[in-house]
Protein backbone atom coordinates (compact mmCIF):
# COMPACT_ATOMS: atom_id res chain seq x y z
CA UNK A 1 0.00 0.00 0.00
CA UNK A 2 1.58 3.25 -1.13
CA UNK A 3 -1.03 6.35 -0.89
CA UNK A 4 -0.26 8.84 -4.14
CA UNK A 5 -1.84 12.41 -3.62
CA UNK A 6 -3.90 11.38 -7.04
CA UNK A 7 -6.66 9.35 -5.60
CA UNK A 8 -8.76 9.44 -2.72
CA UNK A 9 -6.79 8.31 0.46
CA UNK A 10 -9.44 5.68 1.29
CA UNK A 11 -8.82 4.00 -2.15
CA UNK A 12 -5.39 3.58 -1.65
CA UNK A 13 -5.99 1.57 2.02
CA UNK A 14 -9.20 -0.03 1.76
CA UNK A 15 -7.92 -3.10 0.92
CA UNK A 16 -4.98 -3.10 4.18
CA UNK A 17 -8.67 -3.55 6.44
CA UNK A 18 -10.30 -6.96 6.21
CA UNK A 19 -12.52 -6.58 8.43
CA UNK A 20 -13.88 -3.79 6.46
CA UNK A 21 -14.33 -6.41 3.23
CA UNK A 22 -17.14 -8.31 5.28
CA UNK A 23 -21.68 -7.95 4.85
CA UNK A 24 -23.59 -7.34 7.99
CA UNK A 25 -27.35 -8.60 7.31
CA UNK A 26 -26.70 -9.22 3.72
CA UNK A 27 -25.37 -5.27 3.24
CA UNK A 28 -21.53 -4.24 2.64
CA UNK A 29 -20.25 -3.18 6.26
CA UNK A 30 -20.44 0.26 6.26
CA UNK A 31 -18.27 1.68 9.44
CA UNK A 32 -18.73 4.69 11.10
CA UNK A 33 -17.98 3.91 14.86
CA UNK A 34 -14.63 5.23 14.90
CA UNK A 35 -14.51 7.17 17.70
CA UNK A 36 -15.13 4.21 20.03
CA UNK A 37 -12.40 2.51 18.11
CA UNK A 38 -10.66 2.22 14.64
CA UNK A 39 -10.13 -0.89 12.33
CA UNK A 40 -7.09 -2.10 12.04
CA UNK A 41 -4.49 -2.70 8.80
CA UNK A 42 -3.18 -6.14 7.77
CA UNK A 43 0.30 -4.48 8.49
CA UNK A 44 -0.30 -3.88 12.18
CA UNK A 45 -2.22 -7.04 12.18
CA UNK A 46 0.88 -8.77 11.07
CA UNK A 47 3.59 -6.84 12.83
CA UNK A 48 1.46 -8.28 16.34
CA UNK A 49 1.75 -12.01 14.82
CA UNK A 50 5.70 -11.70 14.15
CA UNK A 51 5.78 -11.02 17.59
CA UNK A 52 4.39 -14.04 19.13
CA UNK A 53 5.66 -16.23 16.34
CA UNK A 54 9.08 -14.99 16.40
CA UNK A 55 10.17 -13.05 19.36
CA UNK A 56 8.24 -13.54 22.10
CA UNK A 57 9.69 -13.27 25.20
CA UNK A 58 9.35 -10.85 28.63
CA UNK A 59 11.04 -7.21 28.46
CA UNK A 60 14.07 -6.21 30.27
CA UNK A 61 14.76 -9.55 32.35
CA UNK A 62 16.72 -12.15 30.51
CA UNK A 63 20.26 -12.49 29.03
CA UNK A 64 18.51 -14.94 26.55
CA UNK A 65 18.50 -13.49 22.62
CA UNK A 66 14.97 -13.59 22.35
CA UNK A 67 14.26 -11.60 25.55
CA UNK A 68 16.82 -9.17 23.79
CA UNK A 69 14.58 -9.08 20.40
CA UNK A 70 11.33 -8.50 22.42
CA UNK A 71 12.84 -5.39 24.41
CA UNK A 72 14.48 -4.09 21.45
CA UNK A 73 11.05 -4.18 19.51
CA UNK A 74 9.46 -2.41 22.71
CA UNK A 75 11.81 0.58 23.15
CA UNK A 76 11.59 1.37 19.75
CA UNK A 77 7.92 1.26 20.25
CA UNK A 78 8.41 3.60 22.45
CA UNK A 79 10.95 6.09 20.61
CA UNK A 80 8.26 5.80 17.47
CA UNK A 81 5.61 7.30 19.72
CA UNK A 82 7.92 9.72 21.11
CA UNK A 83 8.52 10.91 17.83
CA UNK A 84 5.09 10.77 16.63
CA UNK A 85 3.76 13.17 18.89
CA UNK A 86 7.24 15.52 18.91
CA UNK A 87 8.35 14.41 22.63
CA UNK A 88 11.90 15.24 23.37
CA UNK A 89 13.26 12.10 24.39
CA UNK A 90 11.39 8.22 24.56
CA UNK A 91 11.96 8.44 28.56
CA UNK A 92 8.48 10.75 28.45
CA UNK A 93 6.71 8.04 27.09
CA UNK A 94 4.80 6.03 29.75
CA UNK A 95 3.22 2.86 28.51
CA UNK A 96 -0.19 2.28 29.76
CA UNK A 97 -3.22 -0.02 29.07
CA UNK A 98 -5.21 3.22 27.30
CA UNK A 99 -6.06 6.65 27.68
CA UNK A 100 -8.16 6.21 31.07
CA UNK A 101 -5.40 4.31 32.85
CA UNK A 102 -2.82 6.79 31.83
CA UNK A 103 -4.82 10.28 33.53
CA UNK A 104 -5.44 7.92 36.31
CA UNK A 105 -2.20 7.71 36.66
CA UNK A 106 -1.51 11.34 36.69
CA UNK A 107 -4.37 11.62 39.19
CA UNK A 108 -3.22 9.26 41.82
CA UNK A 109 0.91 9.56 41.45
CA UNK A 110 0.74 13.68 41.04
CA UNK A 111 -2.58 15.04 41.90
CA UNK A 112 -3.06 12.87 45.61
CA UNK A 113 0.75 14.23 46.10
CA UNK A 114 0.31 18.07 44.82
CA UNK A 115 -3.48 19.04 45.42
CA UNK A 116 -4.51 20.37 48.69
CA UNK A 117 -7.28 21.79 50.46
CA UNK A 118 -9.15 24.44 48.47
CA UNK A 119 -7.10 24.34 45.31
CA UNK A 120 -8.74 24.55 41.81
CA UNK A 121 -8.72 21.81 39.10
CA UNK A 122 -9.96 23.13 35.53
CA UNK A 123 -11.92 20.63 33.14
CA UNK A 124 -14.74 21.75 31.01
CA UNK A 125 -18.30 20.35 30.49
CA UNK A 126 -17.33 18.28 27.35
CA UNK A 127 -15.14 15.83 29.11
CA UNK A 128 -15.27 12.38 28.64
CA UNK A 129 -16.11 10.59 31.81
CA UNK A 130 -12.04 9.10 31.60
CA UNK A 131 -10.86 12.66 32.24
CA UNK A 132 -13.89 13.30 34.85
CA UNK A 133 -14.30 10.70 37.12
CA UNK A 134 -10.74 10.35 38.20
CA UNK A 135 -10.58 13.82 39.58
CA UNK A 136 -13.59 13.59 41.11
CA UNK A 137 -11.97 10.95 43.36
CA UNK A 138 -9.32 12.98 44.02
CA UNK A 139 -11.21 15.88 44.83
CA UNK A 140 -13.05 13.92 47.41
CA UNK A 141 -9.56 12.65 49.03
CA UNK A 142 -7.46 16.28 49.03
CA UNK A 143 -10.43 19.03 48.97
CA UNK A 144 -9.41 20.50 45.50
CA UNK A 145 -12.71 21.97 44.34
CA UNK A 146 -13.60 21.12 39.96
CA UNK A 147 -14.60 24.10 38.04
CA UNK A 148 -15.99 23.70 34.51
CA UNK A 149 -15.31 25.84 31.67
CA UNK A 150 -19.08 26.00 30.13
CA UNK A 151 -20.05 26.24 26.48
CA UNK A 152 -19.86 28.94 24.08
CA UNK A 153 -23.67 29.43 22.39
CA UNK A 154 -21.63 27.87 19.16
CA UNK A 155 -20.98 24.90 21.53
CA UNK A 156 -17.17 25.32 21.50
CA UNK A 157 -14.93 25.77 24.94
CA UNK A 158 -15.15 29.13 25.85
CA UNK A 159 -12.02 30.59 26.20
CA UNK A 160 -13.34 34.02 27.64
CA UNK A 161 -15.16 31.89 30.23
CA UNK A 162 -11.99 29.82 30.94
CA UNK A 163 -10.09 33.26 31.48
CA UNK A 164 -12.88 34.14 34.51
CA UNK A 165 -12.27 30.91 36.21
CA UNK A 166 -8.60 30.62 36.67
CA UNK A 167 -6.73 32.71 39.36
CA UNK A 168 -3.51 31.05 41.22
CA UNK A 169 -5.46 28.81 43.31
CA UNK A 170 -5.73 26.62 39.81
CA UNK A 171 -3.40 23.86 40.25
CA UNK A 172 -4.48 21.72 37.11
CA UNK A 173 -6.17 22.31 33.91
CA UNK A 174 -6.97 19.29 32.43
CA UNK A 175 -9.36 19.68 29.15
CA UNK A 176 -10.09 16.92 25.79
CA UNK A 177 -8.29 18.12 22.63
CA UNK A 178 -10.83 17.12 20.33
CA UNK A 179 -14.53 16.40 22.18
CA UNK A 180 -15.86 12.52 21.49
CA UNK A 181 -18.80 14.05 21.54
CA UNK A 182 -19.03 17.49 20.02
CA UNK A 183 -16.33 16.78 17.53
CA UNK A 184 -14.77 20.60 18.21
CA UNK A 185 -11.30 21.21 18.22
CA UNK A 186 -10.18 23.13 21.53
CA UNK A 187 -7.32 25.44 21.41
CA UNK A 188 -5.14 23.55 23.59
CA UNK A 189 -1.89 25.55 23.23
CA UNK A 190 -3.97 29.00 24.58
CA UNK A 191 -5.12 26.69 27.34
CA UNK A 192 -1.76 26.17 27.95
CA UNK A 193 -0.04 29.48 27.69
CA UNK A 194 -2.86 30.94 29.81
CA UNK A 195 -2.55 28.06 32.58
CA UNK A 196 0.99 28.88 32.99
CA UNK A 197 0.65 32.21 33.86
CA UNK A 198 -0.62 31.32 36.44
CA UNK A 199 1.74 28.70 37.45
CA UNK A 200 -0.63 25.49 36.77
CA UNK A 201 -0.04 22.54 35.20
CA UNK A 202 -2.32 21.39 31.95
CA UNK A 203 -3.23 17.44 31.28
CA UNK A 204 -4.43 17.08 27.90
CA UNK A 205 -7.06 14.08 26.74
CA UNK A 206 -6.15 13.36 23.06
CA UNK A 207 -7.36 10.23 22.32
CA UNK A 208 -9.58 11.99 19.57
CA UNK A 209 -7.10 14.50 18.28
CA UNK A 210 -3.55 11.82 18.15
CA UNK A 211 -5.05 9.75 15.43
CA UNK A 212 -6.59 11.96 13.51
CA UNK A 213 -3.96 15.13 13.64
CA UNK A 214 -0.25 16.00 13.42
CA UNK A 215 0.64 16.50 16.60
CA UNK A 216 3.34 18.28 18.86
CA UNK A 217 3.60 18.12 22.20
CA UNK A 218 6.35 20.61 22.23
CA UNK A 219 4.79 23.18 20.28
CA UNK A 220 1.62 22.83 22.82
CA UNK A 221 3.85 22.92 25.46
CA UNK A 222 1.81 20.54 27.17
CA UNK A 223 2.74 19.06 31.05
CA UNK A 224 1.04 15.10 30.23
CA UNK A 225 -1.02 14.26 27.33
CA UNK A 226 -2.83 10.58 27.02
CA UNK A 227 -4.04 8.90 24.01
CA UNK A 228 -5.17 4.99 23.21
CA UNK A 229 -4.09 2.90 20.73
CA UNK A 230 -6.95 1.66 19.94
CA UNK A 231 -8.25 4.44 17.93
CA UNK A 232 -5.57 4.63 16.46
CA UNK A 233 -4.83 1.67 14.53
CA UNK A 234 -3.38 -0.26 17.25
CA UNK A 235 -4.88 -3.34 19.13
CA UNK A 236 -6.70 -2.29 22.52
CA UNK A 237 -4.92 -2.43 25.43
CA UNK A 238 -2.34 -0.54 24.96
CA UNK A 239 -2.17 3.57 25.44
CA UNK A 240 0.34 5.93 26.51
CA UNK A 241 1.04 8.79 28.77
CA UNK A 242 3.18 11.51 27.95
CA UNK A 243 5.02 13.45 30.44
CA UNK A 244 7.66 16.25 30.16
CA UNK A 245 10.87 14.80 31.93
CA UNK A 246 11.36 16.76 34.88
CA UNK A 247 7.52 16.46 36.03
CA UNK A 248 7.56 12.78 35.78
CA UNK A 249 11.03 12.97 37.80
CA UNK A 250 9.19 14.40 40.79
CA UNK A 251 5.88 12.18 40.74
CA UNK A 252 6.31 8.56 42.55
CA UNK A 253 5.23 5.39 40.98
CA UNK A 254 1.34 4.88 40.60
CA UNK A 255 2.12 1.06 40.74
CA UNK A 256 4.27 -1.36 42.49
CA UNK A 257 5.98 -4.67 41.71
CA UNK A 258 8.21 -5.97 39.29
CA UNK A 259 9.59 -4.09 36.50
CA UNK A 260 9.55 -0.65 38.11
CA UNK A 261 12.43 -1.43 40.51
CA UNK A 262 15.80 -0.58 41.26
CA UNK A 263 16.84 -2.25 44.39
CA UNK A 264 14.34 -4.28 47.17
CA UNK A 265 14.85 -5.07 50.86
CA UNK A 266 12.29 -5.88 52.74
CA UNK A 267 10.95 -2.91 54.47
CA UNK A 268 11.92 -0.30 51.48
CA UNK A 269 12.29 -0.19 47.79
CA UNK A 270 13.83 2.20 45.15
CA UNK A 271 12.86 2.82 42.04
CA UNK A 272 14.05 2.06 38.60
CA UNK A 273 14.42 5.13 36.15
CA UNK A 274 11.82 6.87 33.62
CA UNK A 275 9.37 5.33 32.41
CA UNK A 276 9.94 1.92 33.94
CA UNK A 277 9.24 3.48 37.38
CA UNK A 278 5.45 3.71 35.71
CA UNK A 279 5.22 0.31 34.31
CA UNK A 280 5.12 -1.62 37.24
CA UNK A 281 4.47 -5.93 35.59
CA UNK A 282 4.87 -7.31 32.47
CA UNK A 283 3.87 -4.79 30.17
CA UNK A 284 1.34 -5.60 26.72
CA UNK A 285 4.64 -6.19 25.08
CA UNK A 286 3.22 -7.88 21.47
CA UNK A 287 0.15 -3.85 21.81
CA UNK A 288 2.96 -1.83 22.11
CA UNK A 289 4.93 -3.11 19.05
CA UNK A 290 1.95 -3.29 16.87
CA UNK A 291 0.78 -0.10 17.88
CA UNK A 292 4.54 1.10 16.54
CA UNK A 293 3.45 -0.13 13.81
CA UNK A 294 0.07 1.43 13.69
CA UNK A 295 2.33 4.85 13.98
CA UNK A 296 4.26 3.30 10.96
CA UNK A 297 1.61 3.02 8.80
CA UNK A 298 -0.10 6.12 9.68
CA UNK A 299 3.50 8.45 9.00
CA UNK A 300 3.52 6.08 5.45
CA UNK A 301 -0.05 7.93 4.91
CA UNK A 302 1.13 11.14 6.15
CA UNK A 303 -0.67 12.93 8.74
CA UNK A 304 -1.44 16.08 7.29
CA UNK A 305 -3.09 13.90 4.49
CA UNK A 306 -4.70 11.92 6.87
CA UNK A 307 -6.34 15.42 8.07
CA UNK A 308 -6.87 16.58 4.58
CA UNK A 309 -8.95 14.08 3.83
CA UNK A 310 -11.19 13.76 7.14
CA UNK A 311 -11.49 17.31 6.19
CA UNK A 312 -13.12 16.97 3.15
CA UNK A 313 -15.12 14.09 4.35
CA UNK A 314 -16.71 15.77 7.38
CA UNK A 315 -17.54 18.72 5.20
CA UNK A 316 -19.17 16.18 3.03
CA UNK A 317 -21.39 14.38 6.05
CA UNK A 318 -22.15 18.32 7.60
CA UNK A 319 -23.44 19.01 4.33
CA UNK A 320 -25.68 16.12 3.69
CA UNK A 321 -26.68 15.87 7.78
CA UNK A 322 -27.43 19.63 7.93
CA UNK A 323 -30.35 19.11 4.79
CA UNK A 324 -32.35 16.45 7.10
CA UNK A 325 -35.12 17.88 8.66
CA UNK A 326 -35.79 17.59 12.32
CA UNK A 327 -31.80 16.74 13.02
CA UNK A 328 -29.89 18.60 15.27
CA UNK A 329 -26.28 18.23 15.27
CA UNK A 330 -24.59 19.29 18.67
CA UNK A 331 -21.16 20.66 18.08
CA UNK A 332 -19.72 23.87 15.72
CA UNK A 333 -20.11 23.55 12.54
CA UNK A 334 -16.50 25.05 11.66
CA UNK A 335 -13.70 23.73 12.93
CA UNK A 336 -14.29 20.06 13.83
CA UNK A 337 -13.52 16.79 13.72
CA UNK A 338 -14.11 14.01 11.68
CA UNK A 339 -17.58 13.33 13.61
CA UNK A 340 -21.01 14.25 13.94
CA UNK A 341 -23.65 13.58 17.08
CA UNK A 342 -27.24 14.34 17.00
CA UNK A 343 -31.07 13.90 17.49
CA UNK A 344 -33.55 13.55 15.37
CA UNK A 345 -36.66 15.04 16.68
CA UNK A 346 -39.29 12.42 18.48
CA UNK A 347 -36.75 9.20 17.52
CA UNK A 348 -34.41 8.10 20.11
CA UNK A 349 -31.09 7.47 19.09
CA UNK A 350 -30.42 3.55 19.94
CA UNK A 351 -33.91 2.93 17.49
CA UNK A 352 -31.51 4.96 14.71
CA UNK A 353 -28.49 2.72 15.65
CA UNK A 354 -30.49 -0.66 15.28
CA UNK A 355 -32.68 0.15 12.48
CA UNK A 356 -28.85 1.49 10.86
CA UNK A 357 -27.23 -1.84 11.74
CA UNK A 358 -30.20 -3.97 9.67
CA UNK A 359 -28.89 -2.25 6.78
CA UNK A 360 -25.19 -2.63 7.79
CA UNK A 361 -24.19 1.06 8.88
CA UNK A 362 -22.32 0.89 12.20
CA UNK A 363 -23.02 4.09 14.14
CA UNK A 364 -22.62 4.26 18.08
CA UNK A 365 -25.94 5.40 20.47
CA UNK A 366 -25.97 6.61 23.85
CA UNK A 367 -24.08 9.24 25.89
CA UNK A 368 -20.34 8.57 24.39
CA UNK A 369 -19.44 8.99 28.07
CA UNK A 370 -20.81 12.59 28.05
CA UNK A 371 -23.16 12.57 30.24
CA UNK A 372 -23.11 15.78 31.72
CA UNK A 373 -22.88 17.44 28.21
CA UNK A 374 -26.30 15.21 27.18
CA UNK A 375 -27.79 16.45 30.86
CA UNK A 376 -26.72 20.14 29.55
CA UNK A 377 -28.58 18.96 25.81
CA UNK A 378 -31.54 18.02 27.95
CA UNK A 379 -30.95 14.49 26.02
CA UNK A 380 -30.34 11.12 27.48
CA UNK A 381 -28.22 10.02 24.76
CA UNK A 382 -27.56 10.80 20.80
CA UNK A 383 -26.96 9.21 17.51
CA UNK A 384 -22.42 9.33 16.12
CA UNK A 385 -21.35 8.91 12.65
CA UNK A 386 -17.62 8.91 13.17
CA UNK A 387 -15.25 9.11 10.31
CA UNK A 388 -11.64 7.53 9.86
CA UNK A 389 -9.46 7.64 6.82
CA UNK A 390 -10.55 4.54 5.20
CA UNK A 391 -14.26 6.03 5.34
CA UNK A 392 -15.23 6.86 1.57
CA UNK A 393 -18.14 9.47 -0.30
CA UNK A 394 -20.25 6.61 -0.91
CA UNK A 395 -20.25 5.48 2.78
CA UNK A 396 -21.61 8.45 3.85
CA UNK A 397 -24.23 8.31 0.58
CA UNK A 398 -25.30 4.83 2.12
CA UNK A 399 -25.45 6.38 5.63
CA UNK A 400 -27.66 9.17 4.54
CA UNK A 401 -30.01 7.54 2.52
CA UNK A 402 -30.28 5.21 5.45
CA UNK A 403 -30.90 7.63 8.02
CA UNK A 404 -33.49 9.57 5.87
CA UNK A 405 -35.28 5.71 5.17
CA UNK A 406 -35.14 5.49 8.65
CA UNK A 407 -36.32 8.53 9.83
CA UNK A 408 -39.25 7.89 7.37
CA UNK A 409 -40.26 4.61 8.26
CA UNK A 410 -40.78 6.50 12.15
CA UNK A 411 -42.82 9.19 10.85
CA UNK A 412 -45.03 7.15 9.30
CA UNK A 413 -45.36 5.13 12.17
CA UNK A 414 -45.93 7.88 14.59
CA UNK A 415 -48.81 9.80 12.40
N1 LIG B 1 -11.18 10.54 26.12
C1 LIG B 1 -11.86 10.69 24.98
C2 LIG B 1 -12.00 12.05 24.37
C3 LIG B 1 -12.45 9.58 24.38
O1 LIG B 1 -13.13 9.74 23.24
C4 LIG B 1 -12.31 8.31 24.98
C5 LIG B 1 -12.99 7.10 24.42
C6 LIG B 1 -11.56 8.21 26.15
C7 LIG B 1 -11.00 9.35 26.71
C8 LIG B 1 -11.30 6.91 26.83
O2 LIG B 1 -10.53 6.07 26.05
P1 LIG B 1 -10.14 4.60 26.57
O3 LIG B 1 -9.42 4.00 25.44
O4 LIG B 1 -9.28 4.80 27.77
O5 LIG B 1 -11.43 3.92 26.91
N2 LIG B 1 -14.14 7.40 23.69
C9 LIG B 1 -15.09 6.52 23.31
C10 LIG B 1 -16.20 6.90 22.56
O6 LIG B 1 -16.42 8.05 22.18
N3 LIG B 1 -16.97 5.83 22.34
O7 LIG B 1 -16.41 4.76 22.92
C11 LIG B 1 -15.23 5.18 23.52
Amino acid sequence: MTYTQTKPLADAVRDDFPILQQQINGKPLVYLDNAATSQKPRQVLNAWRYYYENDNANVHRGAHSLSTRATEAYEAARAKVAQFIGASSPREIVFTRNATEAINLVAYSWGLNNLQQGDEIILSVMEHHSNLVPWQMIAQKTGAILKFVPLTPLETFDIEAYKQLISTKTKLVTVVHVSNTLGCVNPVTDIVTIAHNYGAKVLIDACQSVPHLPMDVQAIDCDWLVASGHKMCAPSGIGFLYGKERILEEMPPFLGGGEMISEVFLDYSTYGDLPHKFEAGTPAIGEAIALGSAIDYLNNLGMDSIHTYEEELTCYLLEKLTNIPRLRIYGPLENRAALASFNVEGIHSSDLATLLDNDGIAIRSGHHCTQPLHHLFKASGSARASLYFYNTREEIDRFVVALRETIDFFSDVLV
